[in-house]
């Protein structure tokens, strides 16, 4: 496969319900679409997440445009695993994660096309055909009807005081009849004492919620170890791996879970190698979303089924929280279990209402 021209793209799409993601209303975000000499497309999304990313959205368009200029006229393999290496090896390490993940996408969506194989397909020889999801549950939602069949769902907590939250994840786990795996997300909202409050609220009641982990419970990870022999609660690591190399995982030894956003943590290259380090050391990976566009979560889908574990949902309900997408129709990303060709070789349009073609180059 040689790359002979791309584009690139902006869109803004609104956040459903309010307020959005970090109070924002709109969703924006950069799509690049590269073409082969041989015919075939290749999308790859960057959209860097305002307060978890360290890139703005100029930042990444910049890099992004570089990284593709430099791809025209480019060579690429055949084999699944020599195109691996050679993306590896030959794209920029020193871009941030949401254009190293776009890159990545589109070079692996590309390659996809012209072998009439899937994005997934490139990653791993025989990835899932079925995707389990967690439903998410954000801070304006509660205990509602719409999780039925879910097996995990995922509560933020670190909002109210200790008991308050504590009493608002057993409302969820109350009316989903006690049957599914909670996964609590603190986002570094508590001290110690906080967390240690939170997890003794939480046994108040009849009954104890089963946990299947809580990302980040604390404001600073080196009292993690801490919270785990005073709780006996499974923890996940999430927003700490940004600060972390693969390599410096053995540190954590209590973790359970690792939480892999190709997004934040550099596309999927350095999720593999998440979930490699992770599984020597028998910590669970749970592939997740940044609110990406259904290009995006195109590219998330292909990851979960290739670099997941079978059975360990997905954190891809961000979806559901955009109102409109770039595609149309939306991909089926919808409800407890997602399958996945229909997400990665179905025929969508452009929705171009919410386009902006910021440059042409190449053929
Ligand atoms: O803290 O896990 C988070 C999405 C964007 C930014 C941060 C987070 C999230 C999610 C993704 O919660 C959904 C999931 O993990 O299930
Ligand atoms: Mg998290």
């Amino acid at each position: 496969m040689v790359i002979a021209g791309y584009q690139l793209f902006r869109y803004a799409l609104p956040f459903q319900g309010s307020p959005g993601q970090g109070g924002r209303a709109i969703r924006n975000g950069l799509l690049l679409c590269l073409r082969s000499t041989g015919g075939a497309t290749g999308w790859g999304e960057a959209a860097p997440l305002p307060g978890f990313s360290r890139e703005n959205l100029d930042q990444a368009a910049a890099a992004l445009r570089a990284g593709a200029d430099r791809l025209i006229g480019t060579a690429w393999p055949a084999s699944p695993a020599t195109m691996r290496a050679t993306m590896a090896e030959r794209l920029p390490h020193a871009v941030p994660p949401s254009v190293r993940f776009a890159l990545e996408q589109a070079l692996g969506e590309a390659w996809a096309g012209e072998h009439g194989r899937s994005l997934a397909h490139l990653w791993r020889e025989g990835p899932a055909e079925t995707l389990a999801l967690a439903a998410l549950v954000m801070p304006d939602e509660g205990g509602e009807a719409g999780w039925a069949g879910y097996r995990a769902v995922k509560v933020k907590v670190g909002r109210g005081t200790p008991g308050e939250d504590a009493a608002r994840v057993r409302q969820v786990w109350e009316r989903l009849g006690r049957q599914v795996g909670l996964r609590l997300d603190a986002n570094r909202a508590w001290d110690l004492d906080d967390a240690l409050a939170f997890a003794a609220a939480l046994e108040v009641g009849s009954g104890v919620p089963a946990v299947e982990f809580i990302e980040e419970p604390l404001r600073d990870v080196a009292c993690l170890e801490a919270f785990v022999a005073g709780t006996g609660l499974p923890v996940a690591l999430d927003e700490t791996l940004s600060t972390l190399a693969p390599e410096a995982l053995g540190r954590y030894r209590k973790v359970r879970a690792l939480v892999l956003k190709p997004t934040l943590l550099g596309g999927f290259t350095a999720v593999a190698r998440w979930v490699e380090a992770g599984r020597r050391l028998g910590m669970r990976p749970v592939i997740s979303a940044a609110f990406e566009s259904g290009i995006g979560m195109r590219g998330l889908v292909a990851a979960a089924a290739a670099l997941g574990e079978a059975g360990v949902p997905a954190g891809l309900d961000t979806y559901r929280r955009l109102r409109g997408d770039v595609l149309t129709p939306r991909p089926a990303l919808a409800g407890p279990e997602v399958a996945v060709a229909p997400v990665l070789t179905g025929t969508f349009g452009l929705n171009h209402r919410c386009l902006t073609l910021l440059h042409t180059a190449g053929a």
